[in-house]
């Protein structure tokens, strides 16, 4: 077929009229057009004639369209001709379709019988019934939740879980007393508290705080049991592993702070499971980690300060600048989370980890400083203030142990726990007119000349760091541990009890003192206890020990009572008052270093363990060429 030469290869055709052109066929194309019209018009009312019938028909046509619905799994085999459920045959299908319905009619019926047998019950027998439905769904929701055994891996050569017994007798009978004193906190615990997490010594009842949300989940139990270990108090130790199979749950409505509940629980599992091999211990460890792991669902990944352990939901705390995440919280999660993926082969645990950690190098720090805020929302800082105490500290630790208990492998973590200390100690260690020399905070610029009870740490951070330290600042390091451990002495030493008050000045003449009513406490912490054992074991100088035992004997007389030890509030009057508060880290940790004080250097060496923030020692993972699962994956 030709096309008109005329007529455009593509678009519609304009009639034109030609001048002089008869008006005839223009007439007869005007009756043509007017037919079609009137024929287009019937079409359409047939066409919505029929529609109309189609959806006012009887009902029945539409159970059927019902019925077709439910099996259209059923259907294409059936007009397809191929083998269905039912064989192939059509007919065969159709009374399967019909016994279907029939099935559906059944099932209402019996439902409405039931209901209605339901409603002429009493109110009683019908509450009674919702009870025994409700235990039995939390029976099997608890079931769910019983330890699955997880896949086996190599335990690391453990070295040293020994007596560590010091030898000479007047060491051995200091020793004794630390035990003693640990009895003494547990058995009261175990009298007046158990199952709580913590212990009023002096109203001898159960006590906890926000950091646990409204759970009761034994934390001085998790908290005190490689302590028990340790120290040979093996009957205290079952208890608390029974308490722990039989009671330990985590399906909770309880909004717990994530920080503290894996340095204390997490990091207490593992080391309990790691010194005495009970799989028990893992396996809830395990658990607890996957209930923590919805915290890190935030747009940055930094994780939420806290997490409800039901639901999930996490936020931060309200006091936090601009609704930000703090740095020694969200920091403090490499130890016990690297062990989790190394024990399960999960490798979320330490993807999340790494991922803080990158997120944290690509950052611009203000004067090379850690700030305390992150925001995990816009992964911004908050508030410029940093501190080795309080909101920084253990972030700073976990730099250097991630790279110790990686046998040392770990490069990028050492590399950022060295530039780290650089910027600190040309920012905030100072030495105050008395030759003291102090670690401060920086606010906004500007130089506080206070330390805390928590910096202290800091002493046997320093000491632990030294090896390994670039250039040749070995010395130098240890050298800054002995220093900050001389002053943290001198903050006790300086007081009525001879116990360190929370936070202490120097400043306008003040020398390691505290000038506030509300920083005179103390609240039974490990910190310049811990600082005297790293010091003692990298130098053997007896005043460590002689420091410690100062301590030691401090807590003894001024903080024990009838049921238990308790915080005292006010280190500089001879008559304190009690806070009445047994903390779950006097047991898991001021404990444990002293007896670990007077004891030898073959228990726990640090050639083979690193301590978590809470005082829970942690096997080094000598992986030697092998890596960790996950390293190459992303988050
Ligand atoms: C402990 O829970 C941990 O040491 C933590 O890192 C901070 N301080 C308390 C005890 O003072």
């Amino acid at each position: 077929m030709t096309t008109p030469a005329l007529l455009p290869l593509s678009g519609r055709r304009i009639p034109t009229l030609s001048p002089g052109a008869s008006s005839f066929p223009h007439h007869r194309a005007t009756l043509r057009l007017s037919e079609k019209f009137i024929l287009l018009l019937i079409l359409s009312a047939f066409i919505t004639l029929c529609f109309g019938a189609f959806f006012f028909l009887p009902d029945s046509s539409k159970h059927k369209r019902f019925d077709l619905g439910l099996e259209d799994v059923l259907i294409p085999h059936i007009e397809s001709g191929k083998e269905g459920r039912h064989g192939g045959d059509p007919r065969r299908a159709g009374r399967c379709l019909g016994a279907r319905w029939y099935g559906i009619r059944a099932d209402h019926e019996r439902a409405l019988q039931e209901a209605k047998q339901k409603l002429r019950k009493s109110k009683k027998a019908l509450l009674h019934e919702i009870q025994t439905e409700k235990a039995r769904v939390a029976q099997e929701l608890k079931k769910k939740d019983v330890p699955r055994s997880l896949p086996p891996v190599p335990m690391p050569k453990l070295v040293g879980v020994n007596d560590g017994d010091p030898g000479e007798p007047d060491v051995k009978e200091k020793r004794d007393k630390i035990r003693e004193m640990m009895k003494h906190a547990w058995d009261s615990y175990r009298q007046y508290g158990w199952g709580h997490n913590e212990l009023k010594p002096i109203a001898k009842k159960g006590h906890s705080t926000n950091i646990f949300g409204n759970s009761q989940m034994g934390a001085t139990i998790v908290d005190a049991l490689d302590t028990l270990y340790i120290m040979g108090l093996h009957d205290e130790f079952k208890d608390g592993q029974e308490w722990i199979e039989q009671n330990l749950d985590f399906s909770v409505n309880a909004e717990v702070s994530v920080f503290e509940v894996n340095i204390r629980f997490i990091g207490g599992l593992l080391a309990a499971y790691y010194l005495s091999g009970q799989e028990v211990f893992k396996a809830k460890a395990v658990q607890l980690a996957e209930k923590l792991l919805p915290a890190f669902n935030t747009p940055t990944g930094i994780p939420w300060a806290m997490v409800n352990l039901k639901s999930g939901v996490g936020r931060n705390w309200g006091w936090a600048s601009a609704g930000s995440s703090i740095l020694a919280e969200f920091g403090t999660l490499h130890m016990e989370f690297v062990h989790l993926t190394y024990l399960t082969g999960n490798p979320a645990y330490y993807q999340k980890v790494m991922h803080i950690r990158k997120l944290l190098a690509k950052m611009d720090r203000p004067n090379g400083l850690y700030p305390n805020y992150l925001n995990p929302r816009t992964g911004r800082w908050g508030q410029h203030h940093t501190s080795v105490g309080g909101l920084g500290d253990s972030f700073y630790e976990y730099l250097l142990k991630a790279w110790l208990m990686s046998d040392r492998t770990d490069a990028e973590a050492r590399k950022t726990y060295d530039d780290a200390i650089e910027a600190i100690e040309r920012h905030l260690i100072r030495k105050s007119n008395g030759g003291l020399t102090f670690i401060g905070e920086w606010k906004n610029g500007h130089l506080e000349r206070k330390m805390g009870h928590l910096t202290c740490f800091a002493g046997g951070m320093f000491a632990l760091g030294a090896d390994g330290s670039p250039g040749d600042k070995a010395g130098h390091y240890l050298q800054l541990g002995a220093e900050i451990a001389h002053t943290c002495h001198e903050s006790y030493d300086r007081t009525v009890l001879k116990l360190g008050p929370e936070a202490f000045k120097f400043d306008s003449g003040l020398e390691a003192v505290a000038v506030r009513q509300n920083e005179k406490y103390y609240i039974l912490r490990p910190e310049v206890i811990e600082t005297y054992w790293y010091m003692w074991r990298f130098t053997h100088d007896p005043k460590y020990r002689q420091w410690g035992w100062e301590a030691a004997q401090a807590i003894d007389k001024y903080c024990r009572v009838g049921g238990g030890f308790s915080g005292v509030k006010d280190v500089y009057s001879s008559n304190p008052t009690y806070d009445d508060v047994q903390q779950s880290f006097f047991l898991a940790e001021t404990l444990k270093y002293l007896y670990l004080l007077f004891s030898s250097d073959e228990l726990l060496p640090l050639e083979s363990w690193v301590f978590n923030t809470e005082a829970h020692p942690l096997p080094v993972l000598r992986l030697a060429n092998a890596t960790m699962p996950g390293s190459q994956a992303k988050r």
